[in-house]
Order: C-alpha cells, then structure tokens, then sequence
C-alpha cells in the first residue's frame, strides 16, 4: 500500500494507523500547491488534489481519511483500533470520526487558508477570530466528553484518537493553544508518547 501525504497535513492518520497495525506500506510525499509528488502528476493519482491518498494492494486509490482509516482497520480484524461490526463501541469511533472530519478537521482549514479566502486585512480577521471561536466550541465539547479517559472511547486508543490528534497537533501553528484545555493538552503528551506515532511522525520528517 502507498499513502499519499504532505508532512503533518490530514494523512498524519491513517499514517499513524499503519503504523499501530505494524503495516507494510510505503509513503510518498505530495507538492499540493503544485500537485506534483515523485510519481507524477497527482491529479492523476486523485482527481480530488487533496491528500490524504491511499493505493491499496488491488490497484485501487482510496480517498477520505475517515475513510481510510476505517479501511485499514479493518483490514486487521484482530485489532482494537475499530471495534467489531455489530457493537455499539464502532458506532461511537464512527460518530467521532464523522464529528472529527467534519466539525474539527474542516474548521481547522481556514486558519490555514486566510490568504486565499481573504484580500483585505479586516476581512482575514474577522475569519480568523469567527473560526477560532468556532473552534473553541468544538473543543470545549470533545473535551468535556473525553474527561479524565486516556481515549476517546475509554481505555483503548482507537482510529479516532488517531484521527483527533493529528488535527490537534494543528492548534500550535494557528494560534489555537491546546493547553487552554488540560486533559486535551495531556492527551496530545499521552498519544504523542505511542511508538507508533513517533514512527510516523518521523517518517513524515515532525520529529
Ligand atoms: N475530504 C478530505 C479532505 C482532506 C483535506 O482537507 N486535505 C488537505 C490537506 S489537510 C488538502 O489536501 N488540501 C489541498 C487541496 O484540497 O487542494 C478528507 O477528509 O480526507
């Protein structure tokens, strides 16, 4: 399997989820101003243009990171990092993959995006502050809900908290401060501390 990344941007998790499942894959790194990655031309590769990408071992190319992350675990049943169909501990790693994706990932984007979303400086800052208080809402509740677990399901580290961290790694180069929440800012210590994600995160040239 190749994954298609750019270094700390959202294929950091199902990265981090090969790495956990002690994976054979490979990873290639993509140019996304250009669109360009050492195969090629990515649009080719994902007509999409976004990463995070996944060639599977039939050929095909997998794209959403929720997604694929929930393709990778399964992959090896025997794992824990997303309960077995059936149970009501996947349809909760599921709702917080899709609250993740869409409420905590994508509100991330525009702090990322300021330049190209905003022409004038009134205008960038109002954005700017609209999404950080949006943000800060988001993360008020995951923290409330996570409380004083290791995980987001309990005792067990699961395709979400690899999920999760990746976009909370984030906060520190948007001016979001992660330590505003103690258990938040102890959870990102606590994964960040996993073999399997300072393997990736080498890989991906963070650490
Ligand atoms: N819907 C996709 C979005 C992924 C995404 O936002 N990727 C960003 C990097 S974090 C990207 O590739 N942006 C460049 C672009 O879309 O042109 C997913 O959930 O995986």
């Amino acid at each position: 399997m190749k994954l298609f990344y750019k270094a700390g941007a959202s294929a950091l998790a199902p990265h981090i989820v090969m790495s956990e499942l002690n994976m054979v894959y490979e990873i290639e790194a993509v140019d996304l101003q250009t669109k360009k990655c050492a195969t090629g031309d990515f649009w080719k590769i994902n007509p999409k243009g976004s990463i995070p990408a996944l060639i599977m071992d039939n050929g095909e190319v997998l794209t959403e990171s929720a997604v694929i992350c929930q393709f990778l675990a399964d992959e090896a049943l025997e794992s824990n990092l997303l309960p077995k169909f059936g149970t009501i501990g996947r349809i909760r790693c599921l709702e917080w993959m899709n609250f993740i994706a869409t409420e905590i990932h994508k509100n991330f984007t525009p702090l990322f995006s300021l330049e190209r979303m905003m022409k004038n400086a009134e205008g960038k800052a109002e954005l700017k502050n609209f999404t950080h208080e949006v943000l800060k809402a988001k993360l008020t509740f995951v923290s409330e809900k996570l409380g004083v677990q290791d995980y987001l399901l309990g005792t067990e580290f699961t395709i979400a908290d690899a999920y999760l961290f990746n976009c909370l790694v984030w906060g520190k180069f948007v001016g979001v401060d992660i330590g505003d929440w103690p258990n938040l800012g102890a959870y990102i210590k606590r994964i960040g501390q996993r073999p399997a994600v300072i393997k990736a995160m080498k890989e991906e040239g963070l650490l």
